[in-house]
């Protein structure tokens, strides 16, 4: 079938090429022109798509890129897989509102369309679908068919792969999904239907505030249980010794990504709007993953304080400062804010993460080193933030003073948080 997938990021990106692989005829649609050449040049930056899986369908001509809509007419189906972020606490939807609108043109009678972008419950039937009626004069489920499908990325798991991630599927009837549960049928090795688009809406949201809560769950202990002087890095894998009615979440020095500080924002905000009621535990679990940042500057001040130093005036090296262990994505990350408080204390801070890409590096707003035994030895104290597998633990250990977010490293100099 003629395939379109609008937005060629890190969920886009993956799905156009197995559609390719699958035998469909792929267009790569996405608004950045330097995306599209790098992709029509065989370069891929997506971290799950290696370029040679990338070339191998563009030889065959399976699939290409394009930042020209004209290109998209004749699409039987079309998914959608556009960011959604939040813009001062509201969902940003606009990315979906173009999409759908440059799809509702050339949408013809009989085609399909899916939307994967992230988003709060009712968004495919309240907003996708009377854009796309109204830019195609088409009626949906009379005329066209649609659906809502999450996607379930876990960019650079090694456990689990795209396709052998359960797929959820849904239609606005059933007719919607049985051509949607094909289609994905065709590229997963399971699909779970659901009753509609709102009930995929919503699992996806609970999957990413499930998580987010628990987090935030352990980084509170975590700040409570030192006081109390317990360990609680011990004690979650003690209680991790259960194997039922347990899931392992470790603290650190706060929650990134585009996901978990993200996605349940969405749930908080409509229950908000429609209910008039705070989701109190999201709100809760923001507030307490938000204030992770000054939890770590407040024992590092007091370490310092310790060894009779203020923290202004110290020289403090962060590592990792990417949102997650050995990812290369700043977004969101933790890091930004420690350096930024450490800074506002007069702190001469420096940064170390050969995670992040030359392109990433003149984003970040504290200079940039490289974690050598030089400079560990030169720090007043380091703070390990992420414990990403590039790094040299035996060396850093070597620290004068370490506050390690993670519970990677041991010695005398070591601190966990
Ligand atoms: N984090 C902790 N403690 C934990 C787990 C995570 O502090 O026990 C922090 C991480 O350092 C990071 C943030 O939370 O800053 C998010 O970490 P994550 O492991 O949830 O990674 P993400 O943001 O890439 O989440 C994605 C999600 N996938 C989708 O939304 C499709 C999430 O549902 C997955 O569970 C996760 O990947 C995964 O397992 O890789």
């Amino acid at each position: 079938m003629q395939i379109v997938v609008a937005g060629q990021g890190y969920v886009g990106l993956p799905l156009a090429i197995r559609a390719a692989e699958a035998g469909h005829r792929v267009v790569g649609y996405d608004v950045d022109e330097g995306r599209v050449a790098r992709l029509n040049a065989g370069e891929s930056y997506v971290e799950d798509v290696p370029s040679a899986q990338l070339r191998a369908v563009l030889d065959t001509g399976a699939y290409f890129a394009t930042a020209d809509a004209a290109a998209l007419a004749g699409y039987d189906i079309a998914v959608i897989t556009v960011p959604t972020p939040l813009r001062d606490g509201a969902p940003d939807l606009t990315y979906i509102e173009s999409c759908a609108r440059t799809l509702g043109e050339r949408l013809r009678p009989g085609a399909t369309v899916v939307l994967e972008s992230t988003t709060y419950p009712g968004t495919t039937e309240e907003l996708l679908l009377p854009i796309l009626e109204e830019a195609s004069g088409l009626r949906a489920g009379t005329d066209f068919l649609a659906g809502f499908s999450p996607e379930r990325i876990t960019p650079g798991s090694r456990r689990f792969s795209f396709e052998g991630t359960p797929k959820l599927v849904s239609g606005i009837d059933s007719a919607s999904l049985k051509v949607i549960k094909d289609f994905y049928d065709g590229i997963f090795q399971t699909t779970v239907p659901v009753s509609g688009p709102k009930v995929a809406e919503l699992a996806k949201l609970i999957e990413n505030t499930f998580r987010l809560v628990n987090i935030s769950l352990i980084n509170e202990l975590a700040t409570l249980a030192k006081p109390l002087g317990a360990d609680v890095w011990e004690a979650i894998d003690a209680a991790a010794t259960k194997p039922f009615g347990f899931m392992r979440f470790t603290p650190g020095p706060g929650v990134g990504g585009h996901c978990l500080p993200v996605d349940p924002q969405f749930l908080a905000w409509k229950i908000r709007q429609e209910l008039g009621v705070p989701f109190r535990f999201v709100e809760l679990a923001a507030n307490v993953n938000r204030h992770m940042p000054d939890y770590v500057v407040q024992r590092l001040a007091e370490a310092l304080a310790r060894r009779g130093m203020p923290v202004s005036g110290s020289r403090i090296l962060l590592l990792g400062l990417t949102y997650k262990i050995n990812a290369t994505d700043l977004r969101e990350s933790p890091s930004a804010r420690v350096a930024e408080l450490l800074s506002d204390l007069g702190a001469e801070v420096r940064g170390a993460d050969p995670n992040v890409p030359d392109s990433d590096r003149t984003r970040l707003k504290l200079p940039l080193v490289e974690a050598t035994a030089e400079e560990i030895a030169a720090s007043d104290a380091v703070v390990l933030l992420m414990d990403h597998a590039a790094f040299d633990f035996a060396m850093i250990e070597n620290a004068p003073y370490v506050l390690d977010c993670r519970n990677r490293l041991s010695g005398p100099t070591v601190e966990t948080l």
